[in-house]
């Protein structure tokens, strides 16, 4: 989301803000224009010139549904402020149908059929305005780049497609790749209840942001209230808003996920690309990483590369980055990607400064707080090592050698697990907590009976994870579909001198879910059958992080995850939008740990 709402909820400010006018002196002049479209539409752009330069400027571009009316001067916005003193014309626009722009808004365009000469997508309309840009702004250098966050990350990419030819740098920070997938509204087929809602409200409510007038703080009761899926199109939305109506219509990985998803979309890199990504970001982790890894199969001029920090959704925009909810990271992430990599990577190709010498792959490696350099994601060199739930609650890299052994835990909808500690308010509401829910303290769930978890003893020495992992889990159910969440947690010791009330901190590195009905296939899913043990591959994504000394590892398994993700009713039913209130049912889950059936994560663990 983007970074205004962020900052207005992180400094607590309540009253509306509005950076059109400087708030102190700005080396920048801005002007609002409405470029046309090649099929007559026009989008709505502001445009920031420097008011001195000595030489011709190349463009920095972004475009957004968020509305650029009270976008900051670039020399007073943190995220820009280092490359507005270099010299850039900046440029703002708003996307089709959104705030002072004309034409129609839809979720996430799909590409034009490039059959049709007259049709027009993000890549076509900014590929009109670059056009217009070079024609009309004096003092251009004939070249322009792009970046942006989320929805602006995005419509980055997409400039990335049929690019113009002055378009020779983006840098995008967590574009979404895959919705079904990954990304915001959903995670392998669970479907991101709480942000699916409110988001598709706030976009299509109305043609400016708009938050859903809820009658509860704490979300978690709202949400349950609601009961099942099919009441709000009943009661709220009424079939008006077409990316609910999408949700509703499309629950199974088909043909709409796959042709909206990045993969389906991109040729070779013909630009040159940063992707950005945070490890806790609540929104699009999964966005940048696979980006990365969809054009590095196609990589042949070298253009592609990936950096992954310390942040949650944003966090490489603004501040130091020394800490992130309650972590520590001893040093300023977020200012050091700024001036080392967001900065020169403009610099370079856009106005041929320094030596373009981009590690292929940069990260944070977390628990160690250090960054890290890779010639390729995942990096070579690390081992795969199982590691087990073991009987007691015990984690182990050795494998069981019981013959039977399970753990069961009775899930109840009706009672689903919490998945930050309440209140849960409104997504980008006031005093929301949603910003850094991923680093919360995993404890406050620790008495619940649905909540399993199993850890190691205290680390005799430091465990290195770096790459991929994934866990895959040997579990069986009393009803017919059931809901497997996934955390792997670094344990703080005890006792934590460096840091008193970080001891005993149950800090969350990987998370993720997978919706039963899927084990097979995504796109056609199948009810489970009771009582029978079935494989699960819930994909945990990447991880650079050190589990220190000392600490331990913990892995947990829980079924709700309210209402990040919406209830699974446990009882099969073709479409759960469509599911009615009786569907919802209690199922007693049983995860396997024997020798037949060793439940386990798949770890990529770096030799000392
Ligand atoms: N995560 C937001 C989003 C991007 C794209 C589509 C839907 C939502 C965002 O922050 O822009």
């Amino acid at each position: 989301m983007r970074l205004l709402i962020l900052t207005l909820i992180l400094c607590g400010l309540t009253s509306v803000v509005t950076y059109a006018q400087a708030t102190s002196e700005t080396r920048y002049n801005r002007q609002e224009v409405l470029i046309t479209m090649r099929d007559g539409i026009r989008l709505n752009t502001v445009i920031f010139t420097p008011k001195t330069a000595d030489e011709p400027l190349p463009f920095l571009f972004s475009r957004t549904p968020y509305g650029v009316e009270g976008a900051p001067f670039p020399d007073q916005s943190p995220y820009t402020k280092i490359m507005a003193d270099q010299g850039y014309i900046f440029v703002a626009q708003d996307i089709r149908g959104r705030y002072k722009s004309e034409g129609k808004f839809e979720m996430q365009r799909f590409s034009r059929n490039p059959e049709n000469p007259k049709a027009i997508d993000e890549s076509t309309d900014t590929y009109d305005t670059i056009e217009w840009l070079l024609k009309n702004i004096p003092n251009n250098n004939g070249k322009a780049g792009m970046y942006g966050t989320s929805y602006d990350g995005w419509t980055s990419v997409m400039g990335a497609i049929d690019p113009h030819p002055a378009l020779k740098a983006i840098s995008e920070h967590a574009t979404p790749a895959d919705m079904w997938m990954g990304d915001d509204f959903h995670h392998q087929g669970a479907f991101r209840l709480s942000y699916g809602f409110e988001y598709a409200f706030m976009e299509e409510a109305a043609k400016t942001d708009t938050l859903f007038p809820f009658n509860t703080y704490d979300t978690y009761d709202w949400y349950l209230k609601l009961g099942p899926l099919a009441n709000v199109n009943k009661k709220y939305f009424l079939g008006k808003l077409p990316t609910w109506n999408d949700f509703a219509s499309h629950p199974n990985y088909d043909q709409f996920w796959q042709k909206q998803a990045l993969a389906g979309r991109l040729g070779s890199p013909k630009v040159a690309i940063q992707h950005v990504a945070g490890w806790w970001d609540q929104e699009d982790f999964y966005g940048p990483v696979k980006a990365y890894q969809t054009w590095e199969k196609k990589d042949d001029k070298h253009q592609n590369y990936l950096i992954v920090g310390p942040w949650n959704h944003g966090g490489w925009a603004w501040g130091e980055g020394r800490k992130l909810g309650n972590i520590s990271f001893d040093t300023t992430a977020s200012s050091t990607f700024r001036q080392t990599m967001f900065a020169p990577w403009f610099a370079y190709h856009l106005k041929g400064k320094g030596d373009g010498k981009f590690p292929e792959v940069t990260t944070f490696q977390t628990g160690r707080n250090q960054w890290k350099t890779y010639t390729q994601w995942p990096p070579a060199g690390s081992v795969k090592r199982n590691l087990y739930l073991r009987a007691n609650g015990q984690l182990s890299f050795d494998k069981p050698t019981d013959a039977a052994g399970v753990d069961q835990y009775l899930s109840d909808p009706a009672h689903p697990v919490p998945y930050r500690s309440r209140p849960i308010e409104q997504t980008y509401g006031p005093g929301s907590r949603w910003f850094t829910w991923l680093t919360e303290d995993q404890r406050f769930v620790q008495n619940r009976p649905d909540v399993l978890s199993w850890q190691t003893e205290p680390l005799t020495e430091e465990v290195t994870v770096t790459g991929t992992l994934l866990a895959q889990l040997f579990a069986a159910t009393t009803g017919s579909d059931a809901d497997w969440v996934v955390k792997l947690i670094d344990v703080y010791p005890e006792s934590y001198p460096k840091e008193p009330k970080m001891a005993g901190y149950q800090f969350m590195v990987a998370n993720d879910i997978l919706r039963g009905r899927f084990h097979k296939s995504f796109e056609k899913p199948q009810p489970l059958q009771p009582n029978k043990v079935e494989t699960f591959t819930v994909d945990l994504h990447s991880l650079d992080h050190v589990f220190q000394k000392g600490h331990r590892i913990m892995v947990q398994i829980q079924s709700t995850w309210f209402p990040l993700i919406d209830r699974n009713p446990q009882r099969y039913v073709p479409n759960i939008f469509e599911a009615k209130e009786t569907d919802y049912q209690k199922a007693m889950h049983s995860i396997s740990r024997s020798a037949t059936y060793p439940s386990h994560l798949e770890l990529s663990v770096m030799p000392h």
